[in-house]
């Protein structure tokens, strides 16, 4: 079957364009600072959403009905799903795609079951994958909405709940490296808790790590070189996340040796209710050289929860691409669509006009990014900021070759510090307003 007749492969049109079915922004071929746009990109599809969203929320039923699902739970109309998918992505022309397990194939009533079941659809995904050339950016298994992981997966208090998620996630990495996907994501699910009174934190972060370094094992057994990404996210579902934030997760990563094994999946909408920015937290990661992915979403600042809405905002995500600028972009990980439409959206077209504007708001944001970067006036401000550590006293700090006592000394003789200038915050607004 054809389940978008009427669109054809999305094409680069330009900015004058006025086809909703056209790029006007992402011309995948054209290279901005030494590689193209598709590079530095690397778009990526979700399957739970785009595929298995229903539109359904807690105050009502599925408003989106596909043609194309016959609305069992069948192997069957799972392999028809994974067609319907590839035929998205590469009218889209997308590059990669992310996969749950039990988003693409249904959950049987014992392990082997599923196991199954997931081998003969996979099997057509891989033959999907070869017919198309689409790739797979990921793949993760889904620890968090069977019962059995109430309490957590990793972290729960049950250790048969702890093998039942190591089976699972055994077999999901087998699969990812069957499809030949570049990196492997542990979202924390359900891993987190709710109050002390039940909760023993040391131990089950003690679990958690044992959990990560038994995949760590399993990955160089089975020889997949995928790299592992962690996604921080804070409250949702649980009140306390294990993974809350960047900083929260490197220093858990640290604390357990395992820096050398994990790069992190920064999502904006989790960063947002982290009280951060999405760009504060690919900086932080970035620095400390664990910035592995994006899950590209957005959030509303009126609603506290995660809306995972698609990203048309071209401040953030020229935010996003300045900070990838910045420090060498994305190396196996990619710009992954982790948003849904909206539940009054219930028409298929609506899938192509929600990936067209996140793909063209990205694709704007790194040509305003490539200019920003080129921008003098703005450089040199930042630059004199620090001009007082390029000599003198603040080259022999940087050096290492002061103590407190010879500081000391150097302000006693000095007595008050030279004047500070002005952080100038304003006029960089404008410079930067300026490659808008
Ligand atoms: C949930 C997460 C989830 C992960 C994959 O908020 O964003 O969708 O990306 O498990
Ligand atoms: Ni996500
Ligand atoms: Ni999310």
């Amino acid at each position: 079957m054809v389940a978008f007749p009427e669109v054809r492969r999305i094409e680069y049109e330009g900015p004058q364009s006025r086809n909703p079915l056209a790029f006007r922004w992402y011309n995948p071929d054209e290279v901005i600072a030494g590689k193209s746009m598709r590079d530095h990109l690397r778009f990526s599809v979700v399957y739970w959403h785009t595929f298995r969203g229903t539109g359904s929320d807690p105050f009502g039923a599925p408003t989106m009905v596909r043609p194309w699902d016959d609305g069992s739970d069948s192997v069957a109309n799972a392999i028809q799903r994974v067609r319907v998918a590839f035929e998205f992505f590469e009218k889209l022309g997308c590059p990669y795609y992310a996969f749950h397990d039990r988003d693409v194939a249904p959950e049987g009533a014992t392990l082997a079951d599923s196991n199954r079941s997931l081998d003969a659809v996979v099997a057509v995904m891989k033959e999907e994958q070869q017919r198309t050339g689409v790739r797979l950016l990921w793949g993760t298994a889904n620890l968090f909405s069977d019962p059995r992981y109430m309490h957590g997966a990793a972290t729960s208090p049950n250790a048969d709940v702890f093998a039942h998620a190591a089976a699972q996630v055994k077999k999901c990495m087998e699969v990812t490296h069957e499809l030949g996907g570049e990196n492997y994501v542990f979202w924390g699910g359900r891993e987190g808790y709710q109050n002390l009174l039940n909760t023993d934190l040391k131990r089950e972060l003690d679990h958690l790590a044992a959990f990560f370094h038994l995949a760590v094992d399993y990955a160089k057994k089975i020889g997949f070189h995928g790299q592992f990404l962690i996604e921080p996210k804070p409250k949702e579902p649980t009140k306390h996340q294990y993974d809350s934030d960047a900083a929260a997760c490197i220093n858990f990563l640290r604390t357990y040796g395992l820096t050398d094994h994990f790069r992190l999946n920064i999502e904006t909408n989790h960063a947002t209710l982290a009280g951060h920015t999405m760009q504060h937290e690919l900086e932080y990661a970035a620095i400390q050289g664990m910035l592995g992915s994006i899950d590209a979403n957005t959030g509303d600042l009126l609603l506290g929860w995660d809306t995972d809405q698609f990203p048309t905002n071209i401040y953030l995500t020229t935010e996003i691409m300045l900070t990838l600028l910045r420090h060498g972009g994305l190396k196996t990980g990619g710009t992954n669509f982790d948003a849904k439409l909206r539940r009054e959206s219930t028409d298929p077209i609506d899938l192509f006009y929600a990936h067209i504007g996140g793909m063209d708001a990205f694709a704007r944001g790194l040509r305003i990014a490539n200019s920003i970067q080129g921008d003098d006036q703005i450089r040199q401000i930042l630059a004199d900021r620090y001009a007082s550590w390029n000599v003198g006293m603040g080259s022999e700090i940087e050096a290492r070759k002061h103590d407190f006592k010879s500081l000391e000394q150097y302000a006693l003789q000095k007595g008050n510090p030279a004047p500070n200038q002005s952080g100038r915050q304003e006029l960089l607004e404008n410079l930067l307003n300026r490659h808008f």
